[in-house]
């Protein structure tokens, strides 16, 4: 991160309502989008704050998706609010307005920024460690989804259209292969192969959507294990990362949290044979899921979850794929074959996800029947 950057992101920060004097700001967390800072102040309140520069490339309606976070948080605190203010202040994320009480700031670079008040006394895991945790995001997620059963999907803005849909995906793919932007496209070609070849059945949360048989529902769309925080005794704190809520299908976020709780590795792993099932996470997480989505899940809901296990993992290395072949034009990369490497660790999922199939329905209907 360069001097200029932090230097940036102290001056947005001065433009927010926030307590004491900023003495310094340092790059925070692992997002591969936004830019993420913790401000430190000299204030002797306890709270603190996260600063975030929206990439704006990628989120293109800052004004919807800020109104979006917005409703969406409202909606949480109203129905925690029996837990009173301390404890709704730790369960869900906050914004703090900017001097004249807007929810973001566009500096002269046309670079938007934002502040939450960052939730103290908690960690967030790349790689899970204990079945717990799997249990205690599943209950996190489930929760969350729950929560916002009553909140109108049309009230949401769909700020990043079409992002889990399949054939979206497969298009764009297909278009990076067309324009080889990078002259990329014939080093990856046995995994084109591979990916083509099962195109055809990643589509079936996809076409159970098109025939009106799954409900559309406001869902997370980035379920990724280190997006829940857990408190010191690992119990769920709080879901954060409120970019991506959107109308969806619940077997994408029940998926995209699968990819990480049930890999045993980190999602770059570059040696795959490290990469392999941790199959106890996945009882876990699905036990904590279920105790709180079986009430509201149809019986189609319920039977498209593990299409949305083998299509999350699947849709990632497509959209890694793609940006490797375009040139690494959407994700931050930390050196040339990132997105590669990234790609062929989420295959190897794939791949893995395949063998175990049964033993992974089997561990889902004992739950759902339970
Ligand atoms: C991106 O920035 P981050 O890590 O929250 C991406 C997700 C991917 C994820 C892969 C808006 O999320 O969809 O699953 O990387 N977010 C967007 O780690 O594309
Ligand atoms: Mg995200």
């Amino acid at each position: 991160m360069s001097t200029n950057n932090l230097e940036n992101s102290i001056l947005s920060a001065e433009k927010f309502n926030i307590k004491g004097n900023i003495i310094s700001s340092v790059p925070f967390g692992s997002g591969h989008i936004n830019d993420t800072f913790k401000i430190i102040t000299d204030s002797d309140t306890t709270e603190q704050y996260l600063l975030q520069r929206i990439n704006h490339h990628v989120f293109r309606n800052v004004d919807g998706l800020m109104a979006n976070i917005e409703k969406v948080c409202n909606h949480l605190k109203k129905k925690l609010a029996h837990l009173g203010d301390k404890e709704v202040l730790k369960r869900t994320m906050t914004l703090i307005p900017t001097l004249d009480g807007k929810h973001y700031y566009e500096d002269n670079n046309g670079d938007f920024w934002r502040i939450f008040i960052l939730i103290p006394d908690t960690r967030s895991y790349d790689i899970l460690e204990t079945t717990d945790q799997a249990f205690s995001g599943g209950l996190a997620f489930g929760q969350f989804q729950k929560q916002l059963s009553d909140l109108d999907p049309t009230t949401i803005v769909e700020v990043l259209p079409n992002f889990h849909n399949i054939e979206f995906r497969m298009n764009n793919l297909r278009e990076a292969i067309a324009k080889d932007a990078a002259s990329r496209v014939a080093e990856v070609q046995d995994l084109l192969d591979y990916i083509f070849e099962r195109e055809g059945k990643m589509r079936t949360v996809l076409e159970l959507g098109r025939a009106n048989r799954l409900p559309l529902r406001i869902t997370h769309n980035d379920t990724k294990f280190n997006n829940v925080l857990l408190d010191a005794n690992d119990q769920v704190q709080c879901v954060i990362d409120l970019d991506t809520v959107m109308p969806g299908y619940v077997a994408y976020d029940f998926g995209d949290a699968i990819r990480t709780i049930i890999n045993s590795a980190a999602e770059d792993e570059a040696d795959v044979s490290k990469i392999v099932l941790n199959i106890p996470l996945f009882a876990a997480f699905t036990a904590g899921y279920l105790s709180e989505a079986k009430e509201f899940l149809t019986k189609t809901e319920a039977e498209s979850l593990i299409h949305g296990v083998h299509l999350l993992p699947y849709m990632q290395a497509v959209r890694f794929l793609t940006d490797y072949i375009d040139g690494d034009t959407y994700y931050k990369i930390a050196y040339p074959e990132h997105n590669l490497v990234r790609t062929k660790a989420q295959l190897k999922l794939v791949q893995e996800l395949e063998a175990n199939h049964q033993v992974l329905t089997d561990i889902l209907a004992e739950n759902l029947n339970s």
